[in-house]
């Protein structure tokens, strides 16, 4: 997404997840822990998916994803570290469950998702609050924050649990915003 919000041309290769193909030593060689992305621009190899996005707004300084305003950069890296230490590895837990486990036929383990679910709710009550304040995390523009939350919060909607969004009047306006974003609907597809 953010590749294409600053209008780079790009190759998406294809590492399959489902053939496990993270865990090749091909791949162990570009990322040491075994999952994706990896960014490869020309002799230079990155991995960590916040740090590509960062790196990539530095890099390309077109329509700019971080804010300049002191105030809003601090609400984006502020909401960058919510997404990570809070929300998406709760959200996953109900995600591996309810969507990933389900497409293997596998009985989703719902002791996991009672536990996690609280968890999440918690984080979407405090980004609703602050989205009453401003349409966006960083304050008045769409930022490498959203970025960070979009894969999750559409997945949440893929597991069944659009509810967690939609019952949440601020959450639930701002992801019909963002979501529809071209650059979002081409990378969902
Ligand atoms: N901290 C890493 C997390 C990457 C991550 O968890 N990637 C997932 C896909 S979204 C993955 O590769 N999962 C496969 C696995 O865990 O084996 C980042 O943000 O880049």
């Amino acid at each position: 997404m953010t590749l294409l919000e600053k209008q780079q041309q790009h190759d998406f290769v294809l590492v399959d997840l489902m053939k496990n193909e993270q865990k090749s030593e091909e791949h162990l060689k570009r990322h040491p822990f075994g999952v994706i992305p990896v960014l490869k621009d020309g002799d230079f190899e990155l991995y960590e998916s916040r740090a590509i996005i960062r790196y990539l707004d530095h890099k390309f300084t077109n329509n700019p994803l971080t804010p300049k305003d002191l105030e809003s950069f601090g609400r984006m890296e502020q909401w960058m570290g919510i997404e990570q230490a809070y929300f998406s590895e709760q959200a996953l837990k109900i995600i591996k469950q309810c969507y990933f486990g389900k497409m293997r036929g596998q009985t989703p383990d719902m002791s996991i998702v009672a536990e996690a679910k609280p968890k999440v709710e918690h984080v979407l009550d405090v980004a609703n609050a602050a989205l009453s304040k401003h349409p966006y995390f960083a304050g008045d523009s769409f930022s490498l924050a959203e970025i960070t939350w979009m894969p999750y919060v559409e997945y949440l909607f893929s597991a069944e649990m659009g509810d967690l969004i939609n019952k949440r009047s601020h959450v639930k306006k701002w992801w019909e915003n963002i979501s529809k974003r071209p650059t979002w609907q081409k990378v969902r597809g």
